[in-house]
């Protein structure tokens, strides 16, 4: 046993390639595992959400040409499609290279940000135009209010919560799965490489996009640890508790139950990434967010490579020690940095994610 895997094994996780039956997951049988997953972190932790809308209706509100030197366009559009309790609309932002179309279609970023403004801290627009990439930004705030609202606003309140359990997390992926419903009907996106992306909370929800969402070819969570990217069992800094007891309303109820009883999780985060294979996903890390433990982000992604290995790819290609500051460790389809600095989406986090999609 190498010391990644023997840092694996005091963890005791639940098995990655193991039905729930007891069952051996093969190549073949893959997909059924992987909606089991879907399934129990639903159950367990984010909710169950409506089935997908029928139609996604796209209304421009504003254009403008030749925005950022030139190189983009930038139009507000309303998604609304229809829900149980009538039609359920949200602004976005669609950020596009010049000339993106038919004939040059480009890679595009659904991007759940925390605050409307394009560009923002979190968005370094120009340099993603610069990359040749297109955005679908989505203010997290208009689809559900990230507060204890006790769900009677946003989409919450457009369906029936004894029906749905749904926590806010499921919600914003709910809406990034809108968008994408969005970009089927455009003629600019190149659907193979569409990605969901986040930060914190919001990269908890781009891989419960991804991972509730084959259509997304990858899925960037950045700094997104307890209840995103981080193996919960043996966890350093947030755990369930401190997590459920601040934002229930982020989880369905069962959540609750596991603080201080991680041991009795059917799941754990390894699941959550193992869910988004064979697609991409990339992961960021920083040496102070010690409150989302990047080893324990680290080791997630560890845990979850054999979901790769199965299709004959490479998972996560790691040296056998934990995490240094700067490693950049990009070679499978599962990639994860580690860089210098506090929780925050930067530009050097996006660059990552750029050089990735
Ligand atoms: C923290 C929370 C983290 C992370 C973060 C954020 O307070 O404990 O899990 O989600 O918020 O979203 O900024």
């Amino acid at each position: 046993m190498n010391k990644i895997e023997a840092m694996l094994a005091e963890r005791q996780l639940p098995e990655l390639l193991r039905f729930a039956d007891g069952r051996a997951v093969t190549k073949e049988n893959f997909e059924a595992r992987r909606l089991e997953m879907v399934d129990i972190l639903c159950r367990e932790v984010y909710g169950y959400a409506p089935p997908a809308p029928d139609r996604v209706t796209a209304t421009v509100l504003k254009c403008k040409e030749k925005e950022f030197a030139g190189k983009g366009r930038v139009r507000e559009l309303s998604l609304s499609f229809p829900t149980d309790r009538g039609e359920f609309a949200f602004p976005v932002t669609e950020i596009l290279p010049t000339g993106a179309g038919a004939d040059a279609r480009c890679p595009v970023f659904v991007f759940i940000n925390f605050r409307p403004e394009v560009p923002d801290r979190y968005f370094p627009t120009e340099e993603i135009l610069d990359a040749g990439c297109g955005v679908v930004r989505i203010y997290y705030n208009d689809v559900a209010f990230d507060g204890e609202d006790h769900f009677a606003g946003g989409i919450a309140a457009m369906y029936d919560r004894t029906r749905y359990s749904w926590g806010k997390l499921r919600m914003w992926a709910f809406a990034m799965s809108r968008v994408m419903d969005y970009l089927q009907t455009v003629d600019y996106a190149d659907l193979s490489r569409v990605a969901a992306v986040g930060h914190s909370r919001l990269g908890k929800t781009a891989l419960l996009a991804a991972a509730t969402d084959t259509r997304f070819a990858m899925a960037c969570a950045n700094c997104s640890g307890c209840a995103g990217d981080a193996l919960t069992r043996g966890k350093a800094g947030e755990r369930v508790k401190q997590i459920y007891d601040r934002f229930p309303y982020w989880f369905c109820e069962n959540y609750g139950k596991y603080a201080e009883k991680e041991a009795q999780m059917p799941f754990d985060q390894h699941f959550l990434l193992a869910a988004i294979a064979p697609r991409r996903v990339a992961l960021g890390t920083a040496v102070e967010d010690i409150w989302a433990d990047p080893a324990s982000q680290y080791l997630s992604a560890c845990a979850a490579s054999p979901a790769w290995t199965l299709f004959d790819q490479k998972g996560f290609a790691h040296p056998d020690r934990l995490p240094v500051p700067g490693d950049c460790l990009d070679g499978g389809m599962l990639a994860y940095h580690l860089r210098e600095g506090t929780h925050f989406l930067s530009r050097a986090d996006w660059h990552r994610y750029l050089c990735l999609l």
